[in-house]
């Protein structure tokens, strides 16, 4: 749905939808939290719909007869249907429910990647991603002898696009990359990445972990393989997260964890045959609550609109960024023309754990150290960075309160 040019998001409504918007700390300061890339906080229609299970329908899935196990069914596969709709998958075969983005990312590396890869095959990363999106692969190439490439990041933060053309070869088998880096922000091009992996014969994952809360994805028109993404970055709960893939892809793959809801016959005399998509991949009993509270969170930010979002968004980056570029000695680590919320900084003089540590005495909740991106701080010779990262509910007013802090707090340490 498009909406009028002239409507912002009414953030005042938004925040107070959030309960925990409310708390102080520290001796009465209003909390001013500026972590959301770290985790979103929750709005009371996804609380609510927690409670709601517990109180009402709380039972296991698949395996009941009786009411309540019926309906805790019927809301967790009705869950399934929002995700696929909200990600414009094809079928609900291509949805599969994991624990989070770091396990979506481990199935694919494990099943696709175990039953798919032999010695010399590649796999290609980027400087950018999460250690969630290179471990696994890592782990993966010593065993089996693969070959990690990673393509390079520039010094503003962008990925080089001509590098990452010319690193493939013929054994490139696939691309793994984040959507929007979660330690700079910057937006990278998934539709053009994919178009050229697809060209070169290579698959394509992508790690949506700080895309799905900011932006309309469309897993069909970026053509992505594989999109993984976590609940609790979206408003949603913790514990719960998404692997999309193509179906003809999952269907070729094994399961790569065992037990109940996976399996369609287990014999010791005949062997094992496993459940259709998207059960083979849904070993015991999942996250029931938080997979019905994850569509409940979907609904709520979808009705925000995320034109409105994006908007947003995009002020709040802007404001801080202005502000923060006239402190002295400031350094902002990131400066793609395409950036999401996120706000990675140093300041000369000041050390960021100091930083981190004595901007909370003010009721500011910012990130410090090295975001779980260890490789691309090096990139940029350093250790560890602050980081501001604002979710839907921030305001101009806690971008300045935020400045001001950091500016009483460069007066201590420096
Ligand atoms: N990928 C990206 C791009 C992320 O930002 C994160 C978490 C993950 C994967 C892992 O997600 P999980 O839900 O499985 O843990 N990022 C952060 C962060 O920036 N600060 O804390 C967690």
């Amino acid at each position: 749905m498009t909406v009028a040019n002239d409507l912002i998001l009414d953030v005042e409504q938004v925040r107070k939808e959030f309960p925990i918007l409310a708390r102080q700390v520290h001796d009465g300061k209003p909390l001013i939290y500026l972590d959301s890339a770290a985790t979103s906080q929750t709005p009371q229609a996804v609380i609510d719909t927690l409670d709601d299970y517990y109180h009402r329908y709380n039972a296991n899935i698949h395996r009941g007869l009786h009411t309540l196990s019926e309906e805790a069914t019927g809301a967790y596969e009705h869950a399934r249907d929002t995700v696929r709709e909200f990600i414009n998958a094809e079928s609900i075969r291509e949805v599969i429910f994991t624990r989070g983005t770091t396990e979506a990312i481990n199935l694919v590396v494990h099943s696709w990647g175990r039953s798919q890869l032999k010695a010399g095959d590649e796999v290609m990363i980027s400087y950018m991603e999460h250690h969630s999106n290179i471990v696994p692969w890592q782990m993966l190439a010593n065993e089996l002898g693969v070959t990690l490439k990673v393509i390079p990041v520039d010094e503003r933060g962008v990925l080089d696009l001509d590098a990452y053309e010319h690193m493939f070869t013929e054994r490139t088998r696939l691309v793994a990359v984040a959507h929007v880096s979660n330690a700079l922000g910057t937006i990278n091009p998934i539709k053009q990445l994919a178009r050229i992996a697809h060209d070169k014969g290579a698959l394509i994952l992508v790690d949506g972990a700080q895309a799905v809360p900011h932006q309309r994805v469309d897993v069909a028109d970026l053509d992505a393989d594989f999109y993984a993404f976590s609940g609790h970055k979206m408003y949603g709960p913790t514990g719960v997260g998404v692997l999309y893939g193509k179906a003809e892809l999952l269907e070729a793959m094994p399961p790569w964890q065992g037990g109940g809801e996976m399996i369609k016959t287990v014999s010791f005399d005949q062997g094992t045959t496993y459940a259709e998509l998207p059960h083979k991949f849904e070993a015991g009993t999942p996250a029931i609550a938080e997979v019905i509270a994850l569509e409940r969170a979907i609904r709520w930010l979808t009705g925000l609109h995320f034109e409105l979002v994006n908007d947003w968004e995009h002020r709040l980056l802007e404001h801080a960024t202005e502000r923060m570029l006239a402190i002295d000695g400031m350094r902002i680590i990131g400066q793609a023309p395409e950036k999401s919320g996120v706000i990675s900084f140093l300041v000369d003089g000041a050390h960021a754990q100091d930083i981190g540590l004595l901007i909370d005495q003010f009721g500011v909740a910012i990130r410090t150290g090295n975001h779980c991106a260890q490789p691309l701080l090096h990139s940029f010779g350093v250790d560890a960075t602050c980081r501001a990262s604002f979710g839907v509910y921030n305001t101009l007013e806690e971008v300045d309160q935020f400045v001001d802090a950091l500016n009483r707090v460069l007066v201590m340490v420096r």
